[in-house]
């Protein structure tokens, strides 16, 4: 290889990065260096400024000026410095409402239906040490505005600078739905975990975070009215979601832009229930488990049963007054008809009350889902219920893709909204290993591992129509958690799913080798703050002068 080769290879390799993500889809910068004053200030303008928008400034400003715990900058920089002596010093950014524009709070707009959202956002950043100007038509779009402009500062020896001066951004994202989920059943996370991830979400501006909190092998969630189910399903004591855990990551969420939509994942997924309520489980720990369920213990819900289908109604309406997201997942995915074959009360039930099955599948699900409409919720239900089961949805039923991209198309087709998340592309726990005897070791079959680059470059709207496209709400990340804990949460995590923050705000199109050296800023910052993201590139390249 020639030298220009090489140098060539290592300036795609190692580009200065003007380190925004995800990138605002209408952005014009300079390239004036403009120096960041030691005493910057955030001025708000308005009377009644929430509570949550304040701390989102205050916060804003300690990272910028003294935070040693967050600071938005990166090593990067040394030939920049020679322009420091003529640069001009910013020294405030004035955040207003547009005329006519009320103040509420971050987590109510935060907290709407993803359709109803408002996350754009416009940002000036004069290059003559004239004030930086924010201004958005909701509070949500003023804190996107502030997670961008926290994006444009680099340190070099005590001097906070950008070298993008003039800045001109008009930003709103592609997709109002931008989610990650969690599964804190197979393995649990405390909420410092948990809050260090809402952290890292907010920082690449997702919106939703997924909560996956009970499963067959645990139950973590303590449930006014229902506490023996933690009582006798959670791994210990200590290893439980109090509804004071709960109020504390949906309002620290909240004040991050982060809405949480929970999920009670049923009728499969419900074997732990067994523990509190033996007579509500068919076939628990039936073997062998792989003939009855996707994982063990084997175990389901006796949906055809009037009482389970009564309690579940009730555990809804009283987890529904938990989480005030509009959204509720009801789950639904890996049901397994086999237990019920085995189960002979369920026979039983389906002989006298002349049903099939799936008939009784349909009751359970127009039941619950009653439910959770009367408390004023929207069910979000796996794949399945539209494409394998016949059962009766509400037209606004949201659906998650899971188990292949190739569904996408017969989602759509069913005229429900959907949300992106299937297994070939954006499930974090693939490649983990395989499948061993009886013990669950991985997931096998999603294997290989799917890298930040496979999730960047998915088309969200590939194979549709201009009418299927419009009900693509958008997708997320998932981690499934049979193989992670708290000690490998932030590396399985971060910054993987920043491709997908990305992918769902920016739109699609994004080109793998410029991501990249944003991408490794991201990462970089996100370690500042305490996520233990892992490196993409030497450390070397984000020293390269800009
Ligand atoms: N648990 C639940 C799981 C999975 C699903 N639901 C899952 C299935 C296949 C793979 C990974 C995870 N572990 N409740 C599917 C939505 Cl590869």
């Amino acid at each position: 290889m020639n030298f220009l080769a090489l140098a060539a290879l290592v300036a795609v390799a190692c580009q200065p990065a003007h380190a925004l993500w995800p990138q605002p889809t209408s952005v014009e910068t300079g390239s004036t260096t403009l120096k960041l004053s030691p005493v910057f200030t955030i001025a708000v303008s308005g009377l009644g400024v929430p509570n949550d928008v304040w701390d989102a400034v205050f916060r804003t400003e300690a990272a910028l000026n003294k935070d040693k715990l967050g600071r938005l900058v990166v090593g990067r920089g040394a030939s920049d410095a020679s322009s420091f002596s003529k640069a001009k010093t910013l020294s405030k950014l004035t955040l207003s409402l547009e005329k006519g524009a009320k103040w509420t709070s971050i987590t109510s707009e935060a907290q709407k239906a993803p359709e109803d959202r408002d996350e754009a956002y416009h940002l000036t950043i004069p290059s003559d040490g004239a004030a930086a100007t924010l201004t958005a038509n909701s509070t949500l779009g003023l804190y996107r505005g502030l997670t961008t402009f926290g994006q444009f500062w680099y340190e070099h020896s005590g001097t906070t600078y950008t070298v993008d001066a003039p800045v001109k951004i008009q930003d709103a994202p592609a997709y109002p739905y931008r989610g990650f989920m969690l599964d804190t059943a197979r393995n649990f996370f405390p909420v410092a975990d948990i809050k260090r991830t809402l952290d890292a979400m907010s920082m690449v501006k997702l919106n939703q975070f997924h909560w996956h909190i009970v499963d067959s092998q645990s139950f973590p969630l303590q449930i006014p009215g229902f506490t023996d189910l933690a009582a006798k399903g959670a791994y210990d004591a200590s290893k439980v979601y109090t509804a004071n855990d709960v109020k504390d990551i949906v309002s620290y969420a909240g004040a991050r832009g982060i809405d949480v939509m929970v999920e009670i994942d049923t009728p499969g997924h419900t074997a732990i229930i067994a523990e509190a309520h033996p007579e509500f489980i068919a076939c628990p720990g039936a073997t062998p488990w792989a003939t009855y369920a996707n994982e063990p213990p084997a175990g389901q819900l006796r949906f055809a049963d009037a009482d389970v289908t009564k309690y579940i109604g009730d555990l809804f309406r009283a987890v529904s007054k938990l989480f005030p997201s509009t959204m509720f997942s009801t789950g639904g995915d890996e049901l397994n008809t086999n237990c019920y074959d085995i189960d002979e009360p369920t026979q039983a039930t389906l002989n006298s009350t002349g049903r099939t099955l799936e008939q009784a599948l349909d009751d359970f699900t127009k039941s619950t889902h009653k439910v959770l409409q009367d408390s004023g919720k929207t069910p979000v239900v796996w794949e399945e219920m539209v494409l394998d089961h016949n059962v009766t949805l509400s037209a606004d039923t949201k659906v998650i893709v899971w188990i292949s991209s190739a569904n996408v198309k017969a989602v759509a087709e069913s005229g429900h909204k959907l949300i992106h998340g299937a297994s070939d592309y954006f499930y974090l726990d693939c490649g983990h290993g395989a499948w061993v005897g009886d013990f669950p070791t991985g997931n096998s079959w999603c294997d290989p591992f799917k890298s930040w680059q496979l999730s960047y470059t998915f088309d969200p709207v590939a194979n549709l129509t201009a009418d299927e496209a419009k009900l693509v709400l958008g997708g997320q990340h998932l981690l499934w958690a049979e193989q992670s804990g708290p000690s490998n949460l932030d590396d399985t995590v971060w910054p993987r799913a920043a491709s997908s923050a990305e992918l769902f705000w920016t739109g699609p199109g994004g080109n793998v080798s410029t991501a990249l050296s944003r991408l490794h800023d991201v990462a970089y910052r996100m370690r500042q703050r305490g996520i233990n993201a892992i490196a993409l590139q030497p450390e070397w390249c984000a020293l390269r002068p800009g």
